[in-house]
């Protein structure tokens, strides 16, 4: 395996930063001690901690006005997944790629996933896009895809999701994470109920055709592209296509695609209730799907998603295996900088929900002591675990400060003499 970043910089770096890291993470095991927690078991549970990257966030993102490239940002796949390999090498915690169709289309998926595995990559879910029309396309997703008023629509929107399950085996995926952007810009537009019919009909024949071992995660959104209603808007839509496809269909919840103030975590657990609870896209947002970086406007929140998955995994009802994916668009960073910095946040809210005291939180719960119900959150939420993380982090072969090492390496300043320029214009969603 040939890593991007030179392992003698990464252990140069950490080898400054060895006492302090020692120090910090002895006083935060003392700490910890006192309240019955082994900072030893908490770190091996942040350790097999992991949360898949898009591949499609490796790129300059951008808005529908501008998108601003940077040089030596990713023009492919292949360098999409080389800059993928650097955000795992340094964080440890980001060892899979979630593909999207046909933006990473190649000629040889094989190929592909032996390319990703000599970079220390596996795949994620494959993402379908009936949401855009591509060159030479036979029908236009203009009337919508899977819910599309037009037969041949549908029937190609069925045909490529299918498409993707095979491309997925190929790559050792065993999720299809199905996002339609159908809807109505009018009232009466469209009947509401009919397009449902047709969504879930040729939904079903995308269903029929997952190997087993597969789900189909079922992702909504309010609005965006469609602004007067959208087909399958809000989880609700989401969880009663997913009951009605049958149980390889689950649901997922990116963050930014809900109503304002929407009580995400509340969304979670419902979910989980029902087993349905398939996967996250990760992100933050302050106005809708903004796809800014993870816990950097709303980190309370980020955290109280996690508690309820901590909930969730102590008590599984009908299993529990959710897919972690961040989803993120980064207009004015450096995508690699954004993802570390977005994979930290996310891993630190997965480590303080895992410090979370459940027995004083249900005790406090059963006994209706709001008050001490609460702290029990907010003293796991106050903790500065960056100390659990940097051990973790380090033990695995990763850097102490991610994005220390990233500017050290002068990795992208490399990559602009090496990649082609990428073009200006209008990113993606
Ligand atoms: C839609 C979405 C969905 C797409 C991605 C590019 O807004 O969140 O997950 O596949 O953005
Ligand atoms: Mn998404
Ligand atoms: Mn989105």
């Amino acid at each position: 395996m040939i890593l991007p970043i030179s392992a003698d910089l990464i252990a140069e770096h950490n080898h400054a930063h060895a006492a302090a890291l020692d120090e910090d993470y002895a006083a935060l095991g003392r700490k910890l001690a006192r309240v019955g927690i082994d900072i030893e078991a908490v770190k091996d549970r942040v350790a097999g901690f992991s949360v898949a990257v898009p591949s499609w966030g490796a790129g300059r993102g951008g808005t529908r006005f501008a998108k601003f490239p940077i040089p030596g940002e990713p023009t492919n796949i292949h360098e999409k997944l080389e800059d993928c390999a650097v955000i795992n090498q340094l964080s440890r915690v980001t060892p899979r790629v979630s593909p999207h169709f046909p933006w990473d289309k190649v000629s040889d998926y094989g190929a592909l996933r032996e390319e990703a595995a000599s970079l220390g990559l596996g795949f994620d879910a494959v993402n379908s896009n009936t949401f855009q029309d591509q060159p030479g396309q036979a029908h236009s997703y203009s009337t919508g895809s899977l819910s599309s008023t037009v037969a041949a629509t549908r029937q190609q929107a069925v045909e490529h999701n299918i498409e993707c399950i095979e491309i997925g085996r190929q790559l050792g995926s065993t999720d299809l994470t199905v996002w339609v952007g159908d809807g109505t810009n009018f009232p009466g537009q469209q009947d509401f109920a009919r397009s449902l019919d047709r969504y879930l009909e040729a939904a079903a024949q995308v269903y029929a055709a997952l190997p087993d071992d597969w789900r189909m995660l079922l992702e909504h959104k309010m609005f965006e592209p469609a602004f007067y209603s959208t087909v399958i808007s809000d989880w609700g839509s989401s969880i009663l296509a997913a009951q009605e496809l049958g149980p390889k269909a689950k649901c997922l919840v990116d963050l930014g695609h809900h109503a304002p103030n929407v009580n995400i975590e509340q969304i979670v657990a419902r979910l989980h209730r029902f087993g349905k609870l398939g996967g996250f896209h990760f992100n933050d947002s302050k106005y809708g799907d903004d796809d800014l970086d993870s816990g950097s406007i709303n980190p309370h929140q980020l955290f109280l998603v996690f508690n309820e998955l901590a909930e969730a995994e102590a008590n599984p009802r009908d299993g529990f295996r959710p897919s972690y994916m961040i989803d993120q668009s980064h207009n004015v960073t450096d995508p690699i900088e954004s993802m570390l910095s977005s994979a930290e946040a996310i891993a630190q809210c997965y480590a303080k929900a895992n410090l979370v005291d459940r027995a004083a939180l249900h005790a406090a719960q059963e006994a209706n002591d709001t008050m001490m119900a609460f702290q029990a959150l907010r003293r796991a939420y106050t903790l500065d675990v960056s100390p659990i993380l940097a051990k973790a982090r380090v033990e695995a072969g990763g850097a102490y400060d991610v994005l220390a090492v990233y500017r050290d390496s002068r990795y992208r300043d490399r990559k602009a003499q090496e990649r082609r320029a990428v073009g200006l214009g209008a990113g993606i969603v």
